[in-house]
């Protein structure tokens, strides 16, 4: 009989999972442990079931229905069925509301995105338009409004199915994409005091939501046209529907074709006298809509850490049942040190990712310091645009893990590729990440920093000295350029690889040294690897100018 290759299995991924494991045990208090780990099991078991069905079932996309049978514009989207159980599972598990909640105090998030990292993979990214409700949430308390915290709140943080809500975030515009001070929607406010919105919104990946957060620009009065540039626009709330059920202004001009993440409904949209509420005053939206982005950054951080060690579990699964070459793949030396060498790049940006969650429960529940506030502002772009990247590159070496099979579409693996290339994409690109990292270092400096690394290595007998010679080196490439702004933005992503790496060392450090005293497991076999490929990414070029590519010569 011809041989036929068993494909990989995925074991409860709670259980299987010792690095979330041994992190958790550390990070939380045991009654919080032992409270929670029902529902971390019973989501690991999820994603085992999830996989599973998924080699078995055609795959599935949404649908947008322009005009019923009788002419009638509609509008109507139809989701995948992981979709469709979506508000159930969300509100079962308190993907969005866990994060709220008073009953674990700070450390509510750690709880909330160990279970988003859990359940993630399987979810088809409806965690998605779940980041954004956990964006909007935060940004409506940040702004006091009272009446729409009131109004929403309870919708977007439901334990019920039937009360849930979900938020978009319509920032992107034709014009203004990464650029949102370009935002060309205007708001109007009629002499019937209600503001209206008109324009169109080029990527809305929740427009199945009920809610949105969106930027506009008002009109000075009637007479005078809106004013120019990012701080003339305003933050705006809409609700997408009437009350009798219809759209409120809004035509769906159709759904995104995208590389991946295919089950998310992303559309084109036109606001045609949407109508809105401002969220506070009529200026600096971006500013008030930072709270979303700086949630969301870290859903997308979570999600390419989820994204990584599934790709991680099913390679050593596979490297497990396959035999080459008379032995398992993984006894072949070369296979297993390059994925030795993966799951230390892993073990390091899941360190960074989840202690910028613990970080934004102590900044949420008012117990950090001014440092501590000034890191989250650093960490949570760094953590994001490092694991962004990753994502992408342990996706692609999956594929090459898995050979052949890796290429082929139903194995379930290319898919896991095309959906990680969303990561540096999505809530701002690599360079737009590193460059607001600069922005933020305009006000803090690097000195945050250094002042979180001693802080996380307080107690840990031994470091690598490659740790502060790199800090030293990233200083001194900021004061080499300073006051020169285009040769600190040419470098700038080498500088943000060099510092999200040189944290997550520090961090690797301590579990090491925490794992070592408590006989666990081999976190110092990770460390000694991701110490090998070395911290600093730093761009050695003095000036803007030879950074530049000559294009008269590519
Ligand atoms: C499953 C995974 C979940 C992920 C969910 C995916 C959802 C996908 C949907 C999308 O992708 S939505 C589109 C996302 N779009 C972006 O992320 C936009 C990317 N562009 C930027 O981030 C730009 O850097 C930015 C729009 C912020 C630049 O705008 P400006 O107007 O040139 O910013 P400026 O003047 O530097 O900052 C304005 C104010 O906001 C300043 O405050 P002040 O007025 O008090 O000085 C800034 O300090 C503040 N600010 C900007 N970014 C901030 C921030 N404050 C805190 N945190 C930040 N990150």
């Amino acid at each position: 009989m011809d041989f036929v290759q068993a494909g990989p299995d995925l074991a409860e991924q709670y259980s299987d999972d010792g690095l979330l494991r041994a992190h958790l045990a550390h990070a939380l208090p045991e009654s919080i442990l032992d409270a929670i780990e029902p529902d971390l099991r019973a989501l690991g078991a999820h994603a085992a079931q999830a996989w599973r069905a998924a080699r078995s079932c055609a795959p599935v996309q949404p649908t947008l229905t322009q005009w019923d049978a009788w002419g009638e514009r509609i509008d109507r989207v139809d989701i995948t069925p992981a979709w469709c159980e979506g508000a159930a599972l969300t509100t079962r598990f308190g993907f969005v509301a866990a994060g709220h909640e008073a009953r674990f105090a700070e450390f509510a998030r750690i709880d909330q995105f160990a279970r988003v990292y859990l359940y993630h993979v399987s979810s088809e990214f409806y965690t998605c338009p779940l980041a954004m409700s956990d964006g909007a949430a935060t940004a409506l308390k940040a702004s006091g409004n009272a009446a729409l915290i009131g109004r929403a709140l309870p919708h977007l943080l439901a334990r019920e199915p039937q009360a849930l809500w979900l938020s978009g975030q319509w920032m992107t515009e034709t014009r203004g994409g990464s650029d949102v001070g370009a935002t060309a929607t205007t708001a109007h406010r009629g002499s019937d005091g209600i503001w209206r919105l008109n324009g169109r919104k080029w990527f809305t990946s929740a427009v199945v939501g009920e809610m949105a957060l969106t930027l506009a620009r008002p009109d000075a009065d009637k007479h005078a046209r809106a004013g120019e540039g990012a701080d003339a626009l305003a933050l705006f709330y809409v609700e997408t529907r009437t009350s009798d059920g219809r759209w409120n202004g809004i035509r769906i001009d159709r759904l995104k074709d995208k590389l991946g993440t295919r089950e998310l409904p992303t559309a084109e949209i036109h606001l045609e006298n949407t109508i809105a509420e401002p969220v506070g005053a009529l200026a600096h939206g971006v500013r008030m809509i930072a709270p979303v982005l700086n949630v969301t950054r870290t859903w997308n951080t979570i999600c390419a850490l989820a994204t990584m060690r599934r790709c991680l579990a099913l390679a050593a699964e596979y490297a497990r049942r396959r035999s080459a070459f008379g032995r398992p793949l993984i006894d072949q030396p070369l296979h297993a040190a390059t994925l030795a060498a993966l799951h230390a790049e892993f073990a390091a940006a899941f360190e960074l990712g989840f202690f910028v969650v613990a970080l934004l429960g102590r900044v949420e529940h008012g117990i950090a310091n001014d440092d501590e506030h000034a890191l989250l502002r650093l960490l949570t772009p760094l953590a994001k645009l490092w694991t962004g990247k990753l994502a992408v590159r342990i996706a692609s070496e999956t594929c090459e893990a898995f050979g052949g099979a890796g290429y082929i579409e139903n194995t379930g693996i290319p898919l896991m590729l095309r959906d990680a290339q969303v990561y540096p994409i999505w809530e701002g690109t690599t360079n737009v990440l590193a460059l607001d990292v600069l922005r933020a270092m305009r006000k803090s400096g690097i000195d945050p920093l250094r002042v979180g690394i001693e802080d996380v290595l307080r107690d840990v007998p031994v470091r690598a000295g490659v740790i502060d010679a790199t800090l030293a080196a990233a200083t001194r490439w900021l004061h080499e350029r300073a006051g020169d702004r285009d040769a600190l933005e040419a470098g700038a992503r080498g500088l943000a690889m060099t510092l999200a790496r040189t944290f997550a060392a520090a961090l690797l450090t301590r579990s090491a040294a925490r794992a070592k005293r408590d006989g666990g497991a081999s976190v110092g076999g990770d460390l000694a690897l991701f110490l090998d490929h070395g911290l600093s990414r730093l761009s050695s070029v003095r000036s803007a100018h030879a950074a530049r590519v000559d294009t008269s010569r590519a």
